[in-house]
């Protein structure tokens, strides 16, 4: 008999609210690829839980006896594991380009970081309230309060800066085409972040990068919808 497959995966003080933007685009590719799967949820401080995989973070997906980590590794992982579910490249070329999607998502987590991470410390749970504080005022060299202080006078250059993921979705559902792909699974994951640990609007209701996320939002029976978040 098959064993389901176990995915370790980021949560708050409440073990429902699931805040990883990388976990957020392998709950995604698992869903496209049909594969069900029983989450754990995962504080910051249980390394020895993942110990298995060789490194510290999360999303880190068990398979059998395969302990598989790093979202772009496991998007790669499950592709290959089960080509006849559906693809979550659409072919090599498609494959390669998404690396690209895949980085760009990688750089919105670092900008999106410096607007919420202070909400984000509001919903850690608690015994990872310290090492969260001190491991990302650390790496952002300030405070977290510091670090958000301009987040009104910043969102317009935010905003600007998605000028060419807007004109694409302006005129395509999404950002494969008429369906998502993993691409759109990437690219999602820091909106997804974002709204469940942040009050903080982003985007304007109008733009058709909301309304792309709100459409990924009702993929796969409304699976990023149903967790604890924000409405922004
Ligand atoms: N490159 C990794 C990044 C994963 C990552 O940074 N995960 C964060 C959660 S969002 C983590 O596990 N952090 C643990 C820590 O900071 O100690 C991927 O794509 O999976």
């Amino acid at each position: 008999m098959t064993q389901t497959m176990r995915l370790y995966d980021l949560a708050g003080a409440e073990p429902d609210r699931r805040f990883s933007p990388y976990c957020w685009r392998t709950r995604l590719a698992l869903a496209h690829k049909n594969q069900t799967v029983e989450t754990i949820p995962w504080r910051f401080t249980e390394k020895k839980a993942i110990a298995a995989s060789g490194q510290t973070l999360v999303p880190v997906l068990v398979d059998g006896d395969q302990w598989v980590s790093d979202s772009w590794t496991i998007a790669n992982y499950l592709e290959d594991k089960y080509p006849d579910s559906p693809s979550l490249f659409g072919g090599p070329g498609g494959r390669a380009l998404t690396r690209y999607y895949s980085n760009i998502a990688d750089g919105l987590v670092r900008a999106i970081f410096s607007f919420v991470a202070l909400d984000i410390l509001q919903h850690v749970a608690e015994q990872d309230r310290d090492y969260f504080r001190e491991s990302r005022e650390k790496r952002a060299n300030t405070t977290l309060e510091t670090l958000v202080s301009d987040r009104d006078d910043r969102l317009p250059a935010l905003r600007a800066s998605l000028s060419a993921l807007r004109l694409t979705l302006k005129s395509q559902p999404f950002l494969a085409g008429d369906r998502p792909l993993y691409a759109d699974y990437a690219v999602f994951g820091p909106f997804q972040w974002a709204r469940c640990i942040s009050p903080f609007a982003l985007l304007e209701n109008d733009d058709p990068i909301k309304q792309w996320r709100n459409r990924l939002l009702d993929c796969f029976g409304g699976l990023a919808r149903a967790m604890p978040a924000y409405d922004a």
